[in-house]
């Protein structure tokens, strides 16, 4: 089944039902359907990297399992292809998730997934949807409050990244040059078989200040959004959970960005009134653990 993932064969009329059975399967953890969960207008993740091993799936088993939305947005990097066409690694909770992911859909939760850089195999889908999950390249948002969200992955600003020192010299048709070029330099690089120049992964080994970096990332991004007109931005790509407020010509940008599943275990959510905040799940599990240890327990009194 997990080869028609990666390679994509969706081509035939028989994958709605193949999804539906593999969505319907035996979960290696089973579903928590029990208890209430906490409801949110619309969710964001991204950088999950199942078929890795840095993959936290337990902890996203259990973010799954007690969060509901609207909207999910499946921020890119959800499956790490790459690393999967090395060597082969999927446990059984992997498949948990993308079987829990597409149970939500078919119980109403619009999905939208973004592939990223590392899943770029399913960017050749976008357009379809697949078992109730819509695959984009980008998306726009609006949240309940009227803002705009320009919705992406963010290996889009990679060249513009490794450029960023001499650009201050060049300008703005180099910026936009650089955009073009990081599209070819990875599609020749994908002809070869090379994996994808990630950026952000050479800056986190070999650049010493990465503060700066992803300094100089948000900045990128939040400008991109701001020549789009757009209220604010919500990205993913850097594994940095992070808002932050930019000027863009007298206005304010939003920047936002969902962090990961693989070191900070993030997720953005927007509650019904437009508010947004970036939840680190293994907090929000300590606080249910602490609040469950508190609660006085009722003993049903002998008749
Ligand atoms: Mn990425």
């Amino acid at each position: 089944m997990f080869g028609d993932y990666i390679e994509g064969n969706f081509g035939n009329s028989t994958s709605a039902a193949a999804l539906d059975d593999f969505a319907n399967g035996p979960a290696a953890i089973p579903e928590k359907t029990h208890g209430k969960r906490r409801k949110f207008r619309t969710v964001w993740i991204s950088d999950v990297h199942l078929g890795t091993k840095g993959c936290n799936a337990e902890l996203l088993i259990d973010f799954l399992d007690h969060v509901d939305s609207d909207t999910m947005y499946l921020v890119g990097d959800i499956i790490d292809g790459w690393r999967l066409k090395k060597k082969f690694y999927w446990p059984a909770s992997h498949n948990d998730i993308v079987r829990r992911i597409l149970k939500r859909a078919k119980r109403g939760t619009r999905i939208v997934y973004i592939p990223g850089n590392h899943d770029e195999m399913f960017r050749q889908f976008t357009g379809l949807n697949f078992g109730g999950v819509e695959i984009r390249r980008a998306a726009f948002h609006d949240t309940a409050d009227g803002r705009r969200l320009m919705v992406l992955h963010g290996d889009e600003f990679d060249a513009i990244m490794l450029a960023h020192r001499w650009l201050a010299f060049v300008g703005d048709a180099a910026y936009h040059a650089l955009m073009a070029a990081n599209v070819w330099v990875n599609a020749v690089r994908q002809r070869l078989g090379l994996p994808y120049w990630s950026l952000s992964k050479l800056a986190k080994h070999k650049v010493k200040n990465a503060v700066e970096f992803i300094s100089h990332y948000e900045e990128i991004v939040a400008r991109a959004a701001g020549e789009r007109g757009v209220d604010g931005v919500v990205c993913g790509h850097i594994h940095t959970a992070e808002h932050r407020l930019f000027s863009h010509d007298g206005k304010t940008v939003e920047y936002w960005n969902d962090g990961d599943w693989v070191e900070g275990c993030n997720a953005l959510v927007e509650h019904a009134d437009g508010r947004m905040e970036i939840l680190h799940w293994p907090a929000e599990i300590a606080r249910r653990e602490a609040a469950e240890a508190s609660r006085p327990t009722l003993v049903p009194q002998a008749a």
